[in-house]
């Protein structure tokens, strides 16, 4: 009798639910329990690209396609979670851009932000309103937001990074806006290092920003390998490493000694040989990229190799535990940058 009535029921309310569907109203106790779950129900799958495999893939495009008319010539690195979504997280991008010598990727600015990682060659430039960051193996070079940029080669090496942009995140916010220059390259508008000098040296010039070429909310955009792993060796040699993230910094932006952008948060971590971190899980999914060392590193019910120049990528909630067989260096970058000033980052230390 009982099962009949909710028998009935149920024919009724799809009866509903049918009448209801052309005029765009849907019942929420059906979805309900998919769209506010109690821990993140992360679609993104932990997952490692070998730099060796994507690299030779990058090289054979390169010689079909040259950069200045694919614009940009990069690899999605795509989660196999997120298909087709031009996504490594489900807030964030990341590819391969490849610069051959004598290459210019053209003039443009958008919306989104990114950040260029070097993985490859040596003294190939971005250049961002005009001023051009000389890039290192492993420097951070950062593209704020509306800023002009264009990349070139002038070196006979090819030049390799990886791009982070929070490319999905303003794709949820609709809110692309970009547009070409219509030349190669910016005029040069100061000298190369301009910002480094105005504002990477713990000063910053007295009359203020004001007059600057710089906007004041994002003066500085390259941080030098040297001086980052440097400053990470000398904290390492001080201190003991913390349980969960070994010796870790954060990248700051010094107008605010926030995140170096507003989406996105970026760090780099030493790991000392035979140290395994304790595990952690976090809401912001993160990409990370090996700079040095061999180690594992433990995802949820995945273990990933970490070897030269691995890229992989944690989800978030899934628990994270890392094991240096050697001395490990990380560079990562998420979105918790963003998840802070919205109020919804959280971490658990196991
Ligand atoms: O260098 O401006 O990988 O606009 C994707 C979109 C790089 C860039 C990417 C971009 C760029």
């Amino acid at each position: 009798m009982q099962a009949e009535r909710a028998n009935e029921q149920q024919v009724q309310l799809e009866a509903l639910y049918g009448e209801m569907r052309p005029h765009q109203l849907a019942p929420l106790w059906e979805v309900l329990a998919e769209l506010v779950t109690p821990t993140p129900a992360c679609p993104v799958k932990a997952h490692a690209w070998d730099y060796a495999t994507a690299r030779d893939y990058l090289m054979r495009a390169g010689d079909l396609i040259s950069a200045a008319q694919a614009e940009r010539r990069v690899l999605i690195l795509e989660n196999p979670g997120l298909p087709g979504q031009s996504a490594i997280t489900t807030s964030l991008y990341a590819g391969l851009q490849l610069i051959l010598p004598g290459e210019v990727a053209p003039c443009h600015r958008h919306s989104q932000c990114a950040l260029r990682f070097v993985l490859e060659g040596n003294g190939a430039f971005t250049a961002v309103d005009g001023e051009k960051a000389v890039m290192a193996p492993f420097d951070l070079v950062l593209t704020p937001g509306w800023q002009w940029h264009d990349h070139g080669n002038a070196t006979d090496r090819p030049m390799i990074w990886l791009d982070g942009l929070d490319i999905p995140t303003v794709r949820h916010f609709d809110a692309s806006f970009a547009e070409k220059l219509g030349e190669a390259a910016h005029p040069e508008t100061v000298p190369a290092g301009d910002s480094t000098s105005r504002y990477g040296r713990n000063l910053r010039p007295l009359r203020g920003t004001a007059a600057d070429r710089r906007p004041a909310h994002q003066p500085l955009f390259h941080y030098r390998y040297e001086d980052w792993r440097g400053a990470l060796d000398r904290l390492a040699r001080t201190e003991a490493p913390d349980p969960h993230l070994g010796h870790a910094m954060e990248f700051v932006n010094p107008a605010n000694g926030g995140s170096i952008m507003p989406t996105i948060f970026a760090h780099a971590r030493l790991l000392p040989a035979g140290f395994r971190t304790r595990t952690r899980r976090s809401s912001d999914a993160t990409v990370f990229v090996v700079v040095e060392g061999r180690g594992t590193a433990y995802i949820g019910e995945e273990s990933i190799a970490l070897a030269d120049r691995t890229v992989f990528v944690a989800p978030s909630w899934k628990p994270v535990s890392i094991d240096a067989q050697s001395e490990l260096v990380l560079f990562g970058y998420s979105d918790r940058a963003a998840q802070e000033k919205l109020n919804l980052y959280r971490e658990e230390n196991a």
